[in-house]
């Protein structure tokens, strides 16, 4: 809610952080707690009602931004089972980025690490069955290399704590060939991580013992080119990343694997230093807006 404080003969407007509800003047361009941006603020107090946030997990090269951009992408199309728009312009850069870059066939840059670099997103959406139930998905779009560190030392980047805990569901993001090929440093990440989240939902939920409610959506990316994963998602998880499974299944209530992939079909080109490029000549997205229209019905 925007708010006037008054000091002294100075009154300066004031406003809470969307993400964190710490109390920051209109003037600042982000939260000087946490860094998220005024103008998600700004658009979520002019809705009115509280958001609920829904976050994008996972390690650097997960392909979170590419599932954020393809997905907003999809919502915004209007494509059944459910639709999306975005709150304020701030929330098309993803979608734009990534879009504009699958067309030149490449991928979106990396994510840098900075939080104030993060490109946010705040979108309505809602599912064609049920139209009057909106969800506002707001989230970062967070960099892996962030989230890393912030597993090893808490408050590192204190606005990766300040989303999850204001997250109604989570999408979390494993690549599905890394799993395939070094499963055990992928689920070494997913042990550290499941342990974090279930130490932030308890952190704030009524009961020490009980699992945590917030329901988690598990993605194996890029699945096009990992079949295994797209045949029986579940059963692939338990083979290659087992601390994932047996931490879900101790931890949290409710959560589903699914597999998603944008690639069609991709040629392999050098870029100017000799590092090998993958490049998507053809995109056939599947599997991104299932783990989506799931959390929907667990909330
Ligand atoms: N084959 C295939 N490759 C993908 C797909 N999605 C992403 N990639 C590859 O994975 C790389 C990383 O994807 P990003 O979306 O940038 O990963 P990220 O999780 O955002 O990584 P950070 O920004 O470092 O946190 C891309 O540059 C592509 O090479 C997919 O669906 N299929
Ligand atoms: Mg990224």
């Amino acid at each position: 809610m925007i708010k006037t404080a008054s000091s002294g003969e100075t009154r300066e407007a004031q406003i809470s952080c969307a993400c964190c509800d710490h109390s920051i003047a209109l003037r600042h361009l982000f939260c000087p707690n946490c860094h998220a941006p005024m103008e998600v603020s700004q658009a979520v107090a002019s809705r009115g009602a509280p958001p609920r946030f829904l976050t994008l997990l996972g390690p650097s090269g997960a392909g979170k931004t590419v599932f954020l951009g393809v997905l907003l992408d999809m919502l915004s199309k209007g494509s059944r089972p459910l639709r999306g728009l975005p709150n304020g312009p701030f929330s098309l850069a993803v979608q734009q980025e990534t879009i504009d870059a699958l067309q030149k066939q490449r991928f979106p840059e990396k994510t840098p690490s900075e939080a104030d670099q993060w490109r946010w997103v705040h979108c309505e959406v809602s599912s064609t069955k049920r139209p009057k139930r909106v969800l506002d998905i707001v989230t970062p779009d967070l960099a892996g290399e962030a989230i890393a560190l912030e597993l090893e030392h808490e408050n590192s980047h204190p606005v990766i704590r300040s989303v999850i805990g204001k997250s109604a569901g989570l999408l979390v993001l494993f690549d599905s060939g890394r799993a395939r090929d070094d499963g055990r440093t992928e689920d070494l990440f997913a042990m550290k991580l499941i342990s974090y989240l279930a130490n932030v939902y308890r952190a704030s939920g009524p009961l020490q013992r009980r699992k945590c409610s917030v329901p988690l959506s598990i993605i194996l990316t890029k699945s096009d080119s990992c079949p295994e994963a797209l045949r029986n998602p579940e059963e692939f998880a338990a083979a290659a990343m087992p601390g994932l499974v047996q931490g879900c299944r101790r931890h949290f209530a409710h959560y589903r694997f699914f597999a998603s992939g944008i690639v069609g079909s991709y040629a392999l080109g050098l870029d100017g230093y000799g590092r090998r490029l993958h490049m998507p000549l053809h995109v056939e997205p599947h599997g991104i807006l299932e783990p989506l229209e799931w959390l929907m019905e667990q909330l």
